[in-house]
Order: C-alpha cells, then structure tokens, then sequence
C-alpha cells in the first residue's frame, strides 16, 4: 500500500542526523534526487485506484514538503556554524575599558580634607538648599547686607520664609554648631552658587572648603599656627603665609592670607603679578554674635574659622586659567588628570 510507504519515508525522514555536509548530501540524494525515494512514490501514483489518487497525491505533496524543508534548514544551520567557526575566536581577549580620572576639584578636595584629617578635624555636609537663618541671619549679616539682594544671590522663595541656594559653606557650621557642644573641629566642602555672569574668572557656582576649631582659649595664634601648617602640607614646606586685615560680617578680626608664590618661589613672575604672593584664603575669629545665634555661649568659648574656593586653590597647583574648564567636562581637559593622586 502506497500510503503505508508514505508513512514509513517520513518517520525517515524525520530521523534522518544531518550532521555534516556528506550527510546533507546523503539526505538530499535518497529522499529529493532524480532517483530518490519520493520521486519513486510519485511514480507509484499511477497504481492507486482513481478515487483514492487525490487524497494520496496530497500525501505526496506534504512528504516532498517536509524533505525538502528538513533539506534548508539543515543546510543553513551547517553554513552558520561554519562561518561562525571562521570568523569568531571566542578566546580572544575583550576590548579593554578605559578607565575615568579623578576631576581636578574632587583632587584638591580630597588632598584639603587628608590634610585637615590629619590634625583632628572632622567632615560635616548640609543643604544646598538653605533658609535665610543659616545662609545669613545666623552668620551675622545685617538685613540690608548686598549679599541678601537678588543680584547676588539665587532665590527660591522671596518673603516670609526666605530660601536661597546657599552661597557659602558657612551654612553648614552653623547646622553644626547648633548640634553639638565644643570642642569643634570641623570642615565643610561643598558647592555654593552666586548670581553671577559666567566668564573665565566668574561662574554662577563654585566649591569651598570652610574650617571651624571652636574650644575654650582659641587664639589667633591658634589660626595662624594652623594655616601655616596648611598651607606648608599644600604647597611644600617652603611655603610661607602673610595675612592681611579684611573684613567679614561673621568674624572679628578678619584677614585674607597669601601665600608665597608656588611658581616663582615668591621672586616675582606673571601668576604672582611680580608681587610674590597669592591670594588662596580668608579667615577670622569667629564673632561673638555668630557663637551666640548659634547656641554657644561666647563668655566660655572662642573660635576660628577659615574659608577658601577649591577652584582657585586648584588653579594654582594645575594652571588652570579659564574657571568654566571645570564644568565643561571635555575630555581632552579631563584626562590630562589621568593618574594624578594625592
Ligand atoms: C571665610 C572667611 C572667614 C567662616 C565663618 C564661619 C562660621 F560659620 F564660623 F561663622 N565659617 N566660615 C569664614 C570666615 C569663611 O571664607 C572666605
């Protein structure tokens, strides 16, 4: 019986392991060939009683179809591996992945806290976002101060309740004196912004450092000693640092400070201005009012505190001469920090 047949080549062919190219060839020869097995059953077509031709011409029809899938399939799936098997050597090492640097102002940060680390200070954070208690009321600046106006400062909310983007780290030292009793030492790094046009010496925001030593008997000299300590572990143990009087509404006395001249070992060249110093800090006696906002008694305790732009502190020990360099991100700037560690 012809169908019985029909039914006997597809188990087969279904069965039949192509596993390479011979075989393939072998497949393709006894089922599809000139003198292959279905053309055999097609001719055996002309035995079949005439009312069961249809039916088993249809059989026929669905073996050749199912051979000659079987025939694709297994042809592409041996070209695929082989072209695999050339093309790709899966025990060739990966793209290596090129590393990032450090940025130029996490650096200088970093160095600045070892250092402060070094002698007892801690590291204390707060808000960008500030009330107008911290940024300023707290800190001594009266209310018709020109830091308060919206010339200077980024408001948020105006009124009632006055909130800003702080414009100094100072913020943070008063949170921190507000929660803790003395002795105090403490540093806050952090961003700050000022309303200010963009140029190559002036951005809309920028990044401190501020210190903070409060203790029974805090002197200046205590101030002095500790940024010349500073400034010596920056700068090299050459350097040396001048202060000259200045002013600031949250400490009394005030004072700016110089140091010698990195570039020219304080001879005189371009960056120094033929002067022999620069300009890297400001810094005070903490003022009785900001001790007494701030919940510390000023008859007990004394303090110092000191501020400077990690921007400007950078500049001078990479020559950085355009501020917007530093939040540009263009590698070619970037990676010119590549292996710098402190
Ligand atoms: C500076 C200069 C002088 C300063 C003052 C305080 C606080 F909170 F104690 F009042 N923190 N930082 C200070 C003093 C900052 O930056 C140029």
């Amino acid at each position: 019986m012809v169908q019985e047949n029909i039914e006997q080549v597809r188990k087969e062919i279904v069965d039949f392991a192509i596993s390479n190219e011979q075989t393939l060839e072998q497949f393709r020869i006894r089922f599809l060939g000139s003198k292959g097995i279905v053309k055999d059953l097609f001719g055996e077509l002309k035995t079949v009683p005439n009312e069961e031709k249809r039916a088993v011409g249809q059989l026929l029809n669905e073996l050749r179809q199912l051979a000659e899938e079987k025939l694709a399939t297994a042809k592409e799936s041996l070209e695929n591996q082989q072209s695999n098997a050339s093309d790709v050597d899966v025990t060739r090492p990966g793209e290596p992945i090129p590393f990032g640097s450090r940025h130029p102002l996490s650096l200088v940060r970093s160095e600045i806290i070892a250092i402060f680390e070094r002698i007892g200070y801690t590291v204390s954070e707060g808000p960008e976002i500030e009330d107008d208690w911290h940024n300023f009321s707290a800190l001594n600046f009266p209310p018709e101060h020109p830091a308060r106006d919206m010339q200077d400062t980024f408001f948020i909310e105006k009124g009632e309740r006055e909130i800003a983007l702080r414009t100094h780290t100072s913020s943070v030292q008063v949170r921190v004196m507000e929660s803790s009793k003395p002795p105090i030492r403490t540093i806050s790094p952090g961003r700050v912004y000022r309303n200010e046009a963009i140029s190559a010496r002036a951005h809309c925001f920028f990044h401190q450092i501020e210190g903070l030593y409060i203790d029974k008997n805090v002197s200046f000299a205590d101030l002095k000693q500790t940024l010349d300590y500073f400034a010596k572990s920056l700068f090299g143990e050459k350097a040396r640092i001048r202060l000259r009087p200045s002013y600031f509404p949250f400490t009394e006395p005030s004072a700016e400070v110089d140091v010698s001249c990195t570039i020219c070992n304080a001879k005189g060249c371009n960056v120094c201005k033929y002067t022999g110093w620069l300009e890297i800090l400001g810094c005070g006696m903490v003022d009785p009012n900001v001790l007494a906002a701030s919940g510390i008694d000023p008859e007990e305790y004394t303090g110092f505190a000191f501020g400077m732009g990690i921007e400007r502190i950078a500049q001078l020990k990479f020559k950085v001469n355009d501020l917007r360099l530093y939040s540009e991100n263009d590698v070619r700037f970037l990676k010119q920090f590549d292996g710098v560690n402190f």
